[in-house]
C-alpha cells in the first residue's frame, strides 16, 4: 500500500512515519476491549463483565501526525466448544498473523501466569508487550509478584502494569507500542477509526445491551443483524433483528410486556446517538433461529464467518 491509497498525498507523509498492526490477545474478561477503547479514545468494542462478549476481530485505528496504530481487539482465548467459538478463535489467529506487535493482556485478579495466553504468544517471534491490567484492583505486592512471574516465563517481553478502566499508565503503554512500531506509510485514511461498518457497530451496541440485561445462556445465544440503516438529514433509521436459538430465550429477551427489549433498545439507541452524533430511530425484532451458533451457514449470515 502506498500513501495515495491511504488517502494522504505521498509527498506529505513524513519520512519518519510509523504504522503497524497491534494484536490485543488474552483470556476472556481481562479487559482487552476496554483497553482498546481507551487506547483509541473511542468506544469501538463492546464491554461486559460477562466473559466472551467479543466475537469478531474489531479494528481500532489511532492516527497522529507521524504515526498510525491499527489495534485489533479479539475474542478471549478459549477451547472452542461449538462452531461459533471455533470462528472466534480463528479471528485471534488472523489478528496474530497480521500483527507487527502483540499486546498480551492479563489481569492481576488471580495469581500466576495464564497458560493459554503463554502458549499462543510464545509461539510467535513478534515483539511483545505484556500488559497487566486492572491494577486499580490490586496491591503493590500483587503487582510486583505478577511482574516477576511473567518475567520468569517471558523474558523477552516488555511488561507494563496498567488500568484500562482508570486510564492509568496508558501513555506509557502507547509510548512503548510506538517505539516498537515499524516505519511505514499509513494503511488507512488518517480520519478512519475502524474497519467495521456502521451497521456492525450498531448491531454490537445492541448486543452489548443484551449482555447487560439478560443472564445465563441468553446473551451467548443472541446474534444481532442490522437489516436496514438509513441516514436521512435529521436522523438515522435503524432496524435490527435479534436472533435467539429458542422460543424460551425469545420470551426472556422480550421480557414482561416487552419491558426487557424496550430497555435494551432504549440504551442501545442512546449509545448509537452518542457514537454517530445524530438522532436515532431504532426498531427491533426478536426471532428464533434454532442452533444458529452451531451451524456454519447461519454463522456466515450473522457475520461470524472468518473465511
Ligand atoms: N477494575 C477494573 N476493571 C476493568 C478494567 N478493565 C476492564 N475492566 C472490567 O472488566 C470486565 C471485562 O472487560 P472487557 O473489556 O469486556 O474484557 P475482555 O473480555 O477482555 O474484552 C468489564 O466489566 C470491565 O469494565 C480495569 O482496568 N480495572
Ligand atoms: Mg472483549
Amino acid at each position: 500500500m502506498n500513501g495515495i491509497e491511504s488517502g494522504l498525498p505521498i509527498e506529505n507523509i513524513p519520512e519518519n512515519f510509523k504504522a503497524g498492526f497491534i494484536a490485543i490477545v488474552g483470556k476472556p474478561n481481562v479487559g482487552k476491549s476496554t483497553l482498546m477503547n481507551a487506547l483509541v479514545g473511542e468506544k469501538l468494542s463492546i464491554v461486559s463483565h460477562k466473559a466472551s462478549t467479543t466475537r469478531n476481530r474489531i479494528f481500532g485505528i489511532l492516527s497522529g501526525e507521524n504515526y498510525q496504530l491499527v489495534y485489533s481487539d479479539t475474542p478471549g482465548l478459549i477451547k472452542p466448544a461449538y462452531e461459533l467459538q471455533k470462528t472466534m478463535m480463528h479471528f485471534v489467529d488472523t489478528a496474530l498473523e497480521d500483527a507487527d506487535i502483540i499486546l498480551a493482556v492479563t489481569d492481576c485478579l488471580k495469581p500466576g501466569t495464564d497458560p493459554e495466553l503463554l502458549e499462543v504468544i510464545s509461539a510467535s517471534a513478534l515483539p511483545k508487550v505484556l500488559v497487566i491490567n486492572k491494577i486499580d484492583k490490586s496491591t503493590q505486592e500483587e503487582i510486583e509478584q505478577k511482574i516477576s512471574d511473567w518475567k520468569a516465563v517471558l523474558p523477552d517481553a516488555e511488561i507494563l502494569a496498567v488500568s484500562a478502566k482508570e486510564k492509568f499508565n496508558l501513555d506509557g503503554l502507547m509510548a512503548l507500542v510506538l517505539e516498537k512500531t515499524p516505519l511505514s506509510p499509513p494503511y488507512y485514511p488518517m480520519d478512519q477509526i475502524t474497519e467495521q461498518s456502521e451497521r456492525f457497530v450498531a448491531a454490537e451496541m445492541i448486543r452489548e445491551q443484551v449482555f447487560a440485561n439478560t443472564e445465563k445462556e441468553v446473551p451467548y445465544s443472541t446474534a444481532v443483524l442490522v437489516d436496514s440503516f438509513k441516514d436521512t438529514d435529521e436522523l438515522l433509521r435503524i432496524s435490527a433483528i435479534l436472533y435467539v436459538e429458542r422460543n424460551s430465550q425469545k420470551a426472556i429477551i422480550l421480557g414482561h410486556q416487552g419491558s426487557t427489549i424496550k430497555k435494551i433498545a432504549t440504551r442501545a439507541r442512546m449509545e448509537m446517538e452518542k457514537f454517530f452524533d445524530k438522532k436515532v430511530f431504532l426498531e427491533t425484532f426478536v426471532k428464533v433461529e434454532e442452533d444458529w451458533k452451531r451451524e456454519k451457514r447461519k454463522l456466515k449470515r450473522f457475520g461470524y464467518s472468518s473465511s
